[in-house]
């Protein structure tokens, strides 16, 4: 197949996803053609089957906004054309469905027909699209979607019960590949963070408000009041400042490393102890599923589709949200004990394994083949 990506070129999880699939359907044989503004962060390496085409806004004094929907459209339509592309899969709704209709429609008017996926991801409909400001493009585009998939259940029923939806919405979760995402020996990298032996805790996410990145430190600073700890930041964004603030007051600079946006975030996760998400809306949480790809237990909020990545006293433990105390007391639980920590760590590992990219990868490659032909149908 022929198959165009439109998604976030960003370490955001839309676009991480977006990416590893490119890459997966590219080994498969797909030919894949990335359609975004930079190069998205994990196409990092050459790959035969695998196009990449930049969004470019041209400057205009007029434009205060410059109208990026309006050049990503015609860059669809361009490589929709001459690429000859089967499908079109965008990532996020907001506003890849809504350009995705508008191609098509221009396509269609010339006589060339091409389906379109949305896959929704998380806060395109539980937060920014939820916005008036986008609710009704959102909404309209999601119906007008060809096809239309959601990376949870929990993620399905809220676009249901937020949303006037008439479409069919698939459930495909997301998924890891165990090439990259697996533990590795990193002891020399342990001993510099914790030289004594401490625990290390690690916290990955765009440190987003509903990330509720200070639960982090609070429970952390609980859990090393009983179990000598580090605790690991990774990543950035709007909340950093304040966490980074709250750790100097609170004399806690030595045990909290922020490390700012990182590449080998599995090299990291090789060295980590216990993985935390206290957030208040989570979709589904790869952040944690790539954890538990690499043997990390997973103590966090149950928000969203959280509970169908990690399971309660199995792979880590679920929390309400914004019960600090709780999540300490859990992480504790877990750290305390070898025998029980290698538990959990086996656990994890083995659930990760139900969301490896092989097991994954065919469900897309069988919805695209459904939508294809349907539409051939529709058309003929
Ligand atoms: O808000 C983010 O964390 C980024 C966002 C995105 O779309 O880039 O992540 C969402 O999609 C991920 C991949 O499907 C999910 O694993 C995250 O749970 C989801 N985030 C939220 O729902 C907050």
């Amino acid at each position: 197949m022929n198959i165009g990506i439109v998604c976030y070129p960003t370490y955001g999880g839309s676009g991480v996803i977006a990416t590893e699939l490119g890459k997966g359907l590219a080994d498969k044989g797909h030919n894949v053609h990335f359609i975004t503004y930079n190069r998205p962060a994990r196409l990092d390496s050459f790959h035969a089957n695998i196009f990449y085409h930049e969004v470019r806004v041209a400057d205009y004094p007029l434009f205060e906004y410059a109208p990026y929907d309006t050049v990503l459209t015609s860059k669809l339509v361009d490589v929709i054309k001459n690429q000859q592309l089967d499908i079109l899969h965008v990532h996020y709704a907001i506003p890849h469905a809504a350009v995705a209709y508008m191609a098509r429609n221009i396509l269609k008017a010339q006589g060339i027909h091409i389906p379109f996926v949305t896959t929704l991801h998380g806060t395109d409909i539980t937060l920014v699209g939820q916005n008036e400001a986008f609710r009704p493009v959102v909404e309209f585009s999601i119906n007008e979607s060809d096809g239309v998939t959601a990376v949870s259940e929990s993620l399905k029923r809220d676009t249901i019960s937020n949303f006037s939806i008439q479409n069919k919405i698939e459930v495909i979760p997301n998924f890891i590949d165990f090439s990259r995402f697996t533990k590795s020996d990193k002891d020399h990298f342990k001993k510099a963070i914790a030289p004594n032996g401490e625990h290390i805790l690690v916290h990955t996410s765009n440190f987003r408000p509903v990330k509720r990145v200070l639960d982090v430190i609070e429970m952390f600073q609980i859990v090393n009041t009983e179990i000598p700890s580090k605790l690991l930041m990774i990543g950035d964004g709007p909340e950093r400042e304040k966490a980074e603030a709250f750790c100097r007051q609170h004399a806690m600079c030595d045990q909290v490393r922020f490390l700012g946006k990182q590449d080998a975030v599995e090299e990291l996760l090789s060295i980590a102890d216990l993985f935390v998400m206290p957030s208040e809306s989570e979709s589904f949480g790869l952040a944690a599923l790539e954890a538990m790809a690499c043997r990390v237990p997973v103590v966090s909020s149950n928000a969203g589709g959280i509970p169908e990545v990690n399971i309660h006293g199995e792979t880590g433990f679920l929390n309400e949200i914004g019960d600090v105390k709780s999540m300490a007391v859990h992480a504790i639980s877990i750290l305390k004990q070898e025998d029980i920590h290698q538990q959990f760590r086996e656990k994890a590992f083995a659930r990760a394994k139900q969301f490896h990219i092989n097991n994954i990868l065919p469900m897309y490659e069988d919805y695209y083949t459904s939508i294809i032909q349907r539409q051939q149908v529709a058309v003929s």
